[in-house]
C-alpha cells in the first residue's frame, strides 16, 4: 500500500476540527486503502476513518459517492441511532470527497466506536446479528427515492460473466500459471450449468431486482461490543441494484466456516450448519416478509453459487497476475480460490438439510 499521502493536507480539506495527531493504515479490506485518523479536539482524542477510493476498480468515484450519500441519507431517515449508519464528513467545498494533487479520491467517515467487524465469526449469535443487520439494510433501502442507483461495477455478480472472464484468462495465460491449476479450473467449468440459474429467474421475472449491498462479507458489518447487536453495515461502494441472493450468498460464504478466507489447510474449511441456520433466521427476521417464494427457496443455493463465484474471481486474478485483490504472499489468490472451492463442496453436501430448514422457516414467516 502506498503510504506517503499528505494526510495533513487531505485532512484539512475536510470539515474536521482540531489537530491531526496520527494517520495509520486500518482494517483488512481487499480494495480500498483505509486509514484511522486521530484528532486532538480540545484535549479529546477523536477518531475518523479516511479512505482512498480504489479508482482502478471504481471508475466513476463521483457517481459512487453520490450513491453513498443518497444511501446514508435515506438510512438516517429510518433510524434514530446515529451508530446504525455511516456518516460522511463533508469537505470544505461541500462535496463528500476530496481529490488530492495526484488525483486520488478520499472520503472520511465518523468512526463507529465500541463496535467490531469480525473476519471470522465467533458465535452463531454474531451470525444472526450480522445477517439481521444486512436484512434491515435491504429493507430500509427498499423505498429509496431519486431514481435507480448507479451500477458502480457493472455485472458485479453476473456469475456467467465471471466464468467467461476466467475462460479469457485461461486463454491468455499471462503468467504461465494455467498448468498449475487444472483441478481448480475443472472445478469451476464442471459447474458452469448452475451459474446462470439466478439471472435466468430474474430474466423470467420470477425473482425481482432490489437494492442490495453486494459485498456482505461479514467484516462489512459492525457488531456492538457491549450488546452484541449488529449495528451498522459498512463498505457501501457496491450498493446498487441486485438480487437478494447476492447478499445472502456472501454471508454464507464468509459467516459459516471456522477458517479464514485464505486458509491453506482445507481440512479446516466447512460450513457450520448452526451458523447457516443463524444467518437464515437473522436475515429473514428483517427481510423475510418482503421476499417472494422463489427468492426464499433459492437462499440455500445462493451460498454455493456466490462462494463459487468469488472463488472463480480469485482464481482469475491469480491467472492474471494478482492485479485486482490485494495480496500479501505468493500464491495468495490461489489459496483463496482453493479455500472457496472447498467451502462450495461443503455447502453442496448440506443442501438437503438447508432446504428442510428453509421450508420450516418459510412456514414460520408465512404464518
Ligand atoms: P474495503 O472496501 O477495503 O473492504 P471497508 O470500507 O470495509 O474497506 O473498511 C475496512 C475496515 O475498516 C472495515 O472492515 C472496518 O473494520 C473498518 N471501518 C470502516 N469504516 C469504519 C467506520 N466508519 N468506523 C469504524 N471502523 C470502520
Ligand atoms: C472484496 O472490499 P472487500 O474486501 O470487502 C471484493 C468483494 C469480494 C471480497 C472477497 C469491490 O471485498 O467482491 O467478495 O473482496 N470487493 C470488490 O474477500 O471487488
Ligand atoms: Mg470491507
Amino acid at each position: 500500500m502506498k503510504k506517503d499521502f499528505d494526510f495533513s493536507s487531505i485532512a484539512s480539506s475536510f470539515m474536521l476540527y482540531g489537530d491531526l495527531v496520527s494517520a495509520a493504515p486500518y482494517g483488512n479490506g481487499h480494495i480500498n486503502d483505509t486509514f484511522e485518523l486521530v484528532f486532538n479536539q480540545s484535549g479529546n482524542q477523536v477518531r475518523y476513518i479516511l479512505q482512498r477510493i480504489n479508482t482502478n476498480i471504481f471508475r466513476d468515484p463521483v457517481s459512487l459517492m453520490e450513491n453513498i450519500s443518497r444511501v446514508t441519507a435515506h438510512q438516517k431517515l429510518k433510524s434514530s441511532d446515529s451508530r446504525q449508519y455511516l456518516t460522511l464528513v463533508s469537505a470544505n467545498d461541500g462535496k463528500k470527497y476530496v481529490v488530492d494533487a495526484e488525483g486520488n479520491y478520499f472520503r472520511a467517515y465518523l468512526f463507529i466506536e465500541n463496535a467490531t467487524s469480525y473476519d471470522i465469526l465467533e458465535t452463531p449469535r454474531q451470525a444472526y446479528e450480522a445477517a439481521r443487520a444486512f436484512g434491515r439494510f435491504q429493507a430500509d433501502l427498499a423505498d429509496i427515492t431519486g431514481g435507480r442507483l448507479v451500477e458502480t461495477i457493472p455485472d458485479f455478480h453476473n456469475t456467467p460473466v465471471r466464468v467467461q472472464n476466467l475462460e479469457n484468462a485461461i486463454r491468455k495465460d499471462a503468467c504461465n500459471r494455467v498448468r498449475e491449476v487444472a483441478e481448480e479450473i475443472d472445478f469451476v467449468l464442471s459447474r458452469k450449468d448452475i451459474c446462470s440459474k439466478l439471472i435466468d429467474l430474474q430474466k423470467a421475472n420470477i425473482i425481482p431486482e432490489r437494492i442490495t449491498h453486494n459485498d456482505t462479507k461479514l467484516n462489512n458489518v459492525m457488531i456492538d461490543n457491549a450488546t452484541g447487536r449488529g449495528i451498522c453495515v459498512i463498505d457501501l461502494d457496491t450498493v446498487m441494484p441486485g438480487l437478494v441472493h447476492y447478499d445472502f450468498g456472501d454471508m454464507v460464504r464468509t459467516g459459516t466456516s471456522p477458517a479464514p478466507e485464505d486458509e491453506r489447510d482445507l481440512g479446516k474449511i466447512f460450513m457450520r450448519f448452526e451458523n447457516f441456520e443463524a444467518l437464515l433466521r437473522g436475515y429473514c427476521s428483517e427481510a423475510g416478509k418482503v421476499l417472494n417464494d422463489a427468492e426464499l427457496e433459492n437462499l440455500p443455493f445462493a451460498g454455493a453459487l456466490i462462494t463459487l463465484e468469488i472463488g472463480t474471481r480469485f482464481l482469475t486474478d491469480y491467472l492474471e497476475g494478482d492485479v485486482y485483490f490485494k495480496t500479501h504472499r505468493e500464491g495468495h489468490n490461489l489459496d483463496r480460490a482453493r479455500s472457496q472451492f472447498q467451502l462450495v463442496r461443503s455447502i453442496e453436501s448440506q443442501y438437503n438439510e438447508m432446504m428442510n430448514l428453509l421450508n420450516q422457516v418459510k412456514k414460520e414467516i408465512r404464518k
